[in-house]
């Protein structure tokens, strides 16, 4: 049985912590730690009581911790990975890995120094079903090869802290991820640029809603993104992929067709929580699997730091308003898959 303690009892360190306690085979959280500590009382208690820390690196260095969970907000994840690293515990971090290329990095070199791969970064669409049947589909090699990503991130509704830079390094981040591992083996990003389109009535001042990002891999695919998160109708995910011989869109997740007054509908997911729910389970049972074996899956600290690589790129093109290039140096043998 795995012992794992949680660091951050925010909101998805709290959806972690049931989920790892009540679902997932094979796991079990004996601590947690928040710097408020009435937070990790809250995610203590949901679990049925278990030991409390209000600093990261004693749970870290605790015995009875053999693995460590990071949910606290991505500008605070880079110290305590690297403390599961030195202690030479696996991590499984929320996305992003850090919310900069500069401490990314630092985690990547402080993984390589230490001989072992230790780190998975939590983009779950990467465990998602539909994500899954596409990239199967075009793995089949029978739609020929992909050319073009037409994408959507559409939110209902952003909160007043959420920034025009956070489109691309909270939001877009998943897709930045996701689609070179969607559309093929060895795909990177090469160059990247942000377009305003007419500005929503509906964001708060001071953000920038929607943004168009477009991206292009090495490869020649060009993506087509927009980022759209007050659209107000829900959550809103798409992704077409056109290939040389058809097209495969993304599915929607499933719910009853109904007709009535002249009307033929179907809902739309409410939130990120509940659109990835399913993902979010399949993802943590197979870091409890991979921790078991002493390996990894899922995204590695070196595409944790190219996906910051590359939202940096992105940023910069918010600002520049040209097209930025992607330079990441090539993979490092000890990340090579
Ligand atoms: C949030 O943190 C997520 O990870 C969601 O998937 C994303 O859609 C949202 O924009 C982020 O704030």
């Amino acid at each position: 049985m795995l012992k794992v303690g949680i660091v951050g009892c925010g909101m998805i360190g709290k959806e972690h912590a049931k989920r790892l306690q009540y679902k997932i085979q094979g796991v079990e959280v004996v601590a947690v730690c928040d710097v408020f500590e009435a937070g990790a009382k809250a995610a203590s208690d949901l679990i049925g009581g278990v030991k409390i820390y209000t600093d990261a690196d004693q749970l870290i260095a605790d015995p009875d911790v053999d693995a460590v969970v990071v949910t606290t907000p991505g500008n605070f994840h880079k110290n305590p990975i690297l403390s599961a690293i030195k202690a030479g515990k696996p991590v499984f971090t929320e996305k992003p890995l850090t919310t900069t290329a500069a401490d990314c990095k630092e985690i990547v070199d402080a993984e390589m120094a230490s001989g072992k791969h230790l780190v998975q970064v939590g983009f779950m669409r990467r465990y998602d079903r539909g994500y899954n049947q596409v990239r199967d589909l075009i793995k089949s090699g029978e739609f020929g090869k992909p050319m073009i990503l037409k994408c959507t991130h559409r939110a209902e509704g952003v909160d007043a802290s959420y920034t025009t830079e956070m489109a691309v390094t909270d939001t877009a981040i998943h897709e930045i991820d996701v689609l070179p591992w969607l559309i093929g083996e060895g795909e990177e990003w090469d160059e990247v640029q942000c377009l305003f389109p007419r500005q929503t009535k509906n964001a708060h001042e001071g953000l920038a809603d929607p943004q168009v990002m477009i991206m292009k891999t090495k490869s020649g695919v060009v993506c087509i993104l927009e980022v759209n998160v007050n659209c107000g109708f829900g959550y809103d995910i798409n992704c077409e992929v056109v290939c040389e011989d058809g097209v495969i869109n993304l599915p929607c997740p499933s719910f009853p067709v109904t007709r009535k007054n002249f009307e033929v509908a179907t809902a739309i997911e409410k939130n990120w929580i509940l659109r990835f729910i399913d993902s979010y389970d399949v993802e943590l049972q197979d870091w409890v699997d991979n921790v078991a074996k002493g390996t990894t899956g899922g995204s590695s600290a070196w595409e944790g730091y190219v996906a910051a690589l590359t939202a940096d790129a992105l940023v910069a093109a918010q600002k520049s308003g040209k097209i930025e290039k992607v330079v990441t140096g090539g993979t490092p043998d000890f990340y090579k898959k």
